[in-house]
């Protein structure tokens, strides 16, 4: 007999029947394959363009939620919940992208009787205003850029006064921004109250949200992100870190883990830093901190709130399933692992395969005329697409993510290189050809460069081409 001395008993976490589905591509495939293995049925939403998408065909129910525009479609909040009324769905998924993020959508959600898999819509609000983000994770003793105490000022001299204290150069963010949208570097005080202006007009329009906030300007350093798993019984964790300073305007192509050079007892104290602000901040959840690190140190520049695109990496290093995570946290489970049972196991890259000119990088839609994978030892692919498909012009260019994970570093680009010459898609333009290439460039294979390492090579080699 179930006897309880001292009082009630928290009833046993039940896991959910049904899941929706709320995005699409490889994203919403891994979101399927999760259910599948933890017995969940899923519902899968799809615009009139992705009619005919493999996850569509494999869940256990789909529904047409309209047009192909994400507008119309997965970004049509009465569409999704309707879905999810008539499916009896108890939990929605918004996997990345589209309203991952959107803090009226959880709210939404949660009010039409469904459980949001992501933070309480509280927090994605606190995360989405970099403003209030950086101060909470300030106080919860994460490090962050020198910068502005919070917003700017209006006052023209008190900017120049806080530019001076800082130290030239310096950049200017929206409150609203992100992910690379509504900054402006300034370089001398000559520049400074234009910059401030133009950046706050932007800011507004763009977000209606004039607020700009300064910050120290790091010349060349590394983006390095650390992934956290928080649960809604007060633990928190975290799996590493994963480098994703290959990237141009703003689009990751290549992450790794772990981070080269990056000495691990330096990871380990940013990991629990980390992991600590989620408890004080009552984090539920996947996220993940974003750092810019230069000169040893690191500093902690947004959140992101929702799976990434790059969890995979993760995954392969420390065998976690993250996405598995996150539905057990929605659903009231505990973290099935504790910190100092998380093991880091060799390395992990990470290639995204996109639709587009390796050069130019101009989207290229279209029907896959041949799709080979590759395969083998320590080769995973995470891809919606198969024979045949055709690969609408209406959403983001990712086809495939290609996965190698090696014993070290030169295992896992021995692999990657070995998987890159067996893949094969025809039919479309892929930037595969740039990942031949950067598998055998002497940066990558030395690891450690900064965030303008891919925009410079290409600027390097556009010169060399030159008549
Ligand atoms: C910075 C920075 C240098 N110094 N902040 C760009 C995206 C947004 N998440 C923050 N970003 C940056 N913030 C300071 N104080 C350089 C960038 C930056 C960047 C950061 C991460 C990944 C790629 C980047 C590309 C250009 C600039």
């Amino acid at each position: 007999m179930a006897l309880s001395l001292g009082g009630r008993k928290a009833p046993a976490p039940v896991l959910f029947d049904k899941v929706l589905i709320a995005n699409r591509g490889e994203i919403a495939l891994r979101i399927l394959r999760a259910c599948r293995e933890l017995g969940i049925r899923t519902v899968a939403v799809f615009s009139e363009a992705d009619a005919e998408a493999k996850y569509v065909k494999l869940a256990d129910e789909s529904i047409c939620i309209g047009p192909a525009p994400s507008a119309q479609s997965y970004l049509n909040v009465p569409a999704l919940i309707a879905a999810a009324e008539v499916t009896d769905a108890q939990a929605i998924h918004p996997g990345y992208g589209f309203l991952s993020e959107n803090a009226d959508f959880s709210e939404k959600v949660e009010k039409s009787g469904f459980v949001f898999i992501g933070p309480k819509a509280d927090t994605i609000r606190l995360m989405g205003d970099k403003v209030s983000a950086k101060n909470a994770m300030k106080k919860a003793g994460v490090p962050v850029v020198p910068g502005s105490d919070g917003a700017l000022p209006d006052d023209s001299r008190e900017v120049t006064r806080i530019a001076r204290a800082i130290g030239y150069p310096v950049i200017i963010k929206a409150a609203g921004g992100g992910g690379g949208r509504g900054m402006r570097v300034v370089h001398s005080e000559g520049a400074l109250i234009n910059a401030v202006t133009l950046t706050r007009g932007e800011a507004l329009a763009a977000f209606g949200n004039g607020t700009v906030y300064m910050e120290k300007f790091l010349e060349q350093p590394r983006h390095i992100e650390i992934q956290v798993l928080a649960d809604q019984h007060g633990s928190a964790i975290y799996l590493g870190e994963r480098d994703c300073s290959m990237q141009r305007r703003h689009q990751k192509i290549i992450e790794e883990a772990p981070a080269p050079d990056i000495p691990p007892k330096l990871i380990d104290k940013i990991g629990l830093r980390c992991a600590e602000a989620c408890k004080k901040i009552g984090y539920r959840g996947a996220g993940t901190f974003e750092f810019l690190y230069q000169d040893g140190e690191f500093y902690f520049i947004e959140m992101n709130t929702r799976v990434q695109v790059e969890h995979p990496v993760t995954e392969l290093i420390t065998g976690v399933d993250i996405v598995q995570e996150q539905i057990k946290i929605a659903a009231n489970f505990p973290l099935s692992i504790r910190q100092k049972d998380v093991m880091k196991r060799g390395h992990a890259i990470e290639c995204r395969i996109n639709a587009e000119d390796p050069n130019t990088f101009v989207p290229s839609p279209g029907r896959i005329t041949s799709w080979h994978p590759p395969g083998g030892p320590g080769v995973r692919v995470d891809s919606h697409v198969y024979s045949g498909y055709f690969v609408p012009p209406n959403y983001d260019s990712l086809v495939a993510k290609l996965l190698t994970h090696g014993a070290t570093r030169e295992q896992a680009i021995a692999r990657m290189r070995i998987a890159l010459s067996e893949l094969i898609i025809e039919g479309i333009k892929t930037n595969a050809p740039l990942h031949r290439e950067l598998m055998d460039d002497a940066a990558f294979v030395r690891g450690g460069f900064s965030i303008h390492y891919l925009e410079e090579r290409m600027a390097k080699l556009a010169e060399r081409g030159k008549p």
